[in-house]
């Protein structure tokens, strides 16, 4: 008998500077797929929730300090420890909608003066996403959101030279979106987007990110 290859989920990033809605608009991403009938799941990094991400929340915390490229890498194997369960759950058909990526990781560290090709060692290799939404939004409108300055990294100047940095990261297939509209305009348009990605990869090959 044949066996069919099932489709797949598709591998979906949402980035951009802090405070542009990047985890409003994912929550949103996987319910409105989910009612659309897609199998869907949210993931952030950093994960919080494990040994690496525990240290990753003291550092962002001040509560310790780190070599700039140890926390670097810390980031980098809090991704590689998810990839056995996001490739399971891809291959089950559930698409991955993530919060930040290795994009984050090397437009933050970079930001500090790390080499950007030295910052990209990491992760490459992880599974390349089949979209990368990056929403865009001035910093001096981002520090109006809420509670700017608690983490570290969060002051203007800084968060302008990661803007800069994501800039050099862009590839042409990135979808640029004005994250400055309303919750519901970006929505609407972050699913158009969305269930696109969906149909195209579903029968396609996951690649590596940036081999
Ligand atoms: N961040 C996030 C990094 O510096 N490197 C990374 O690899 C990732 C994924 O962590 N200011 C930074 C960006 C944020 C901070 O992220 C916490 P979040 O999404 O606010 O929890």
């Amino acid at each position: 008998s044949y066996s069919m290859a099932s489709a797949r989920g598709a591998l979906i990033v949402l980035e951009g500077v802090d405070h542009s809605g990047k985890t409003t608009q994912c929550m949103k991403l996987v319910e409105a797929l989910k009612k659309h009938g897609k199998k869907a799941e949210l993931i952030r990094f950093p994960d919080r929730t494990t040994a690496i991400g525990s240290v990753i929340n003291d550092y962002l915390g001040n509560k310790c300090e780190l070599h700039d490229f140890a926390i670097h890498l810390l980031f980098s194997a809090n991704r590689w420890e998810a990839v056995p369960r996001m490739e399971k759950l891809l291959s089950e058909g559930t698409s991955l909608i993530v919060d930040r990526y290795a994009y984050s990781g090397v437009a933050f560290t970079a930001a500090k003066g790390l080499d950007m090709k030295r910052c990209q060692h990491s992760d490459i290799g992880l599974p390349r996403p089949d979209l990368v939404i990056y929403l865009t939004l001035p910093p001096e409108e981002a520090a109006k959101r809420s509670e700017y300055g608690g983490e570290r990294y969060e002051q203007t100047d800084f968060q302008e030279k990661v803007a800069e940095n994501f800039k050099v990261l862009q590839e042409k297939d990135w979808k640029i979106v004005n994250a400055n509209q309303t919750i519901e305009e970006l929505h609407t348009h972050i699913l158009e987007l969305a269930m696109e990605a969906v149909t195209k990869s579903s029968c396609q090959p996951i690649l590596p990110l940036w081999k």
